[in-house]
């Protein structure tokens, strides 16, 4: 049995998918999921038609009538279920997001714990949708808050954390009682089909209503109807910064409410009392893993001229030593980009590079020799760079970057948020001064900041996301649920008495 049916996505076009239903598949027009490795087509996927939106939408509507009364710790033994099966399925949907994605085995087995992770959260956090319990300033009145879900939730994810993302999402978001509408990235729609799939077996298994996970496979168009669809109250938007220019807007239009997570430009300051070997560790893993395509990746290498020759050295050894190939064979670190057109971005971002005064320290070049099994793989890039360059002040999705020197730790913090992201950040140093100068208000400027931790790599229990232009929505752990609802103020007058606030008599 191949791992392609034992995670049930051989022929999804049968039972509940409303493809089957209501459309003849002879006259449909089919996605092609094509994997990165060796530009293979593994499945052809039906795209959703815009009738077929309406009805999801329905259906995700009518569910909401239903799940919202079940009581937050049932949802969540929901959630716990899909979990096991989670657990049970590692392996295979691992390999599936590796096959589709690109990414090492290692990162896609990563990337499917960090969904059973945030399962285990979820579950937690159902018995813990807590507000606050408040002091009337009236005599016999009681107020406090409380959360009640928000209804059908539109998730719009990309294609490089191509189940995680979704997840973080989805599983907070359901422990709240909402109904969740996925539109996952072209680029990968077997994942988020298996992950569906997952999803509702255990929603049948339990004789929960159908719509409360829902996906809809579309491009940009369809991404473009739900921001503007005012039966979802909240859109969580993934991926670049462009996406979230356009997204963002059309739901502010409508007044609806969205979660960001948009690009990073993220930055490692190695100060002069850095552990380097550490250092250079994680920053080889931010920069070059998933190769380069994080929206956390490490972009910018900001050194103290004393240690930057060594830490230069150090990295020329590395970056000598990678492996690159197939992502699904042991032992590769960094496997092909998502496509032909991500090795061209990258090659652009180097002839600029060049032409705004850098240099390419290592290599960068496309590895399309024929000894690759696509034209997908390139040679990760180390560069010298000035933070000022325009391409050095861009995320470039591919694994280039860029070192810069600095001489005064108020320097590098200037360099550091001199960018118009705000996702990821670290310092390396053994210096508690330098350390908490970082992390304070005149530190770093990002959503996370992390000492002797690289930017890339984050765990589910903390909130993810940051400021400036990565659209300062969070996502996943800590208190990033209270998005998912909306909060109500409750005030109970027990007295037999009418006082009114702030002690204003009214007699009638
Ligand atoms: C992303 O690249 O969109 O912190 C998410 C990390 C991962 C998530 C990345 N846990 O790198």
């Amino acid at each position: 049995m191949s791992f392609l049916s034992r995670l049930g996505i051989e022929s999804v076009n049968n039972g509940t998918w409303i493809g089957s239903k209501s459309y003849s598949w002879e006259h449909r027009e089919y996605l092609k999921s094509i994997s990165p490795i060796d530009d293979s087509v593994i499945a052809e996927v039906s795209w959703s038609s815009d009738d077929q939106y309406e009805e999801v939408v329905e259906e995700a509507q009518k569910a909401f009538i239903a799940w919202r009364k079940v009581p937050a710790p049932q949802r969540g033994e929901i959630v716990r279920q899909i979990g096991e099966s989670l657990r049970k399925h590692k392996e295979d949907l691992g390999r599936l997001v590796s096959l589709e994605n690109g990414k090492i085995l290692q990162e896609g087995m990563g990337e499917v714990q960090e969904m059973i992770d945030i399962c285990d959260f979820a579950v937690g956090q159902s018995r813990q949708l807590y507000g606050f319990t408040m002091q009337s300033e009236r005599e016999e009145h009681r107020l406090y808050d409380q959360y009640h879900p928000l209804g059908p939730v539109g998730i719009i994810s990309a294609f490089n954390f191509p189940v995680a993302v979704w997840s973080w999402n989805t599983m907070i978001a359901a422990v709240c009682g909402n109904v969740m509408i996925w539109k996952p990235s072209e680029k990968t729609p077997l994942t988020a089909i298996a992950c569906q799939k997952i999803a509702s077996d255990v929603m049948k298994k339990n004789d929960m209503p159908e719509g409360v996970f829902n996906l809809v496979i579309g491009d940009a168009s369809i991404g473009d109807r739900m921001a503007g669809d005012t039966r979802l109250p909240l859109i969580s938007a993934t991926g670049s910064t462009r996406m979230g220019k356009s997204v963002g807007p059309r739901v502010a239009s409508r007044l609806g409410k969205s979660i960001l997570e948009l690009g990073g430009n993220n930055a490692i300051i190695v100060t002069e009392h850095a552990d380097i070997e550490m250092a250079v560790r994680a920053t080889v893993f931010g920069a070059v893993g998933t190769a380069g395509q994080r929206c956390t990746s490490t972009r910018r290498l900001i050194v103290q001229s004393s240690v930057f020759e060594k830490v230069k050295k150090r990295l020329l050894e590395v970056y000598e030593k990678i492996t690159i190939g197939n992502p699904l064979e042991e032992g590769t670190l960094v496997g092909p980009l998502i496509d032909r057109q991500a090795v061209e971005n990258m090659q652009n971002a180097l002839s600029e590079l060049k032409k705004q005064g850098g240099e390419i320290l290592y290599g960068g070049e496309p590895l399309d020799s024929g000894e690759y099994p696509s034209a997908n793989y390139v040679r990760p890039a180390l560069c010298q760079a000035k933070n000022e360059y325009p391409i050095v002040q861009e995320e470039t999705f591919a694994p280039i970057l860029y070192l810069i020197p600095y001489e005064t730790l108020d320097d590098a913090i200037a360099m550091h948020n001199g960018v118009d992201q705000g996702l990821s950040s670290a310092i390396f140093t053994l210096n508690l001064r330098e350390a908490e100068r970082f992390l304070s208000a005149t530190g770093s400027d990002c959503g996370i900041a992390n000492v002797n931790i690289g930017t890339s790599g984050a765990e589910i229990g903390g909130a993810f996301g940051g400021e400036k232009e990565t659209g300062g929505g969070r996502e996943s752990g800590s208190d990033a649920w209270k998005s998912y609802m909306r909060r109500q103020t409750n005030t109970i007058n027990w007295s037999t008495e009418m006082p009114l606030a702030q002690g204003i008599r009214f007699d009638v």
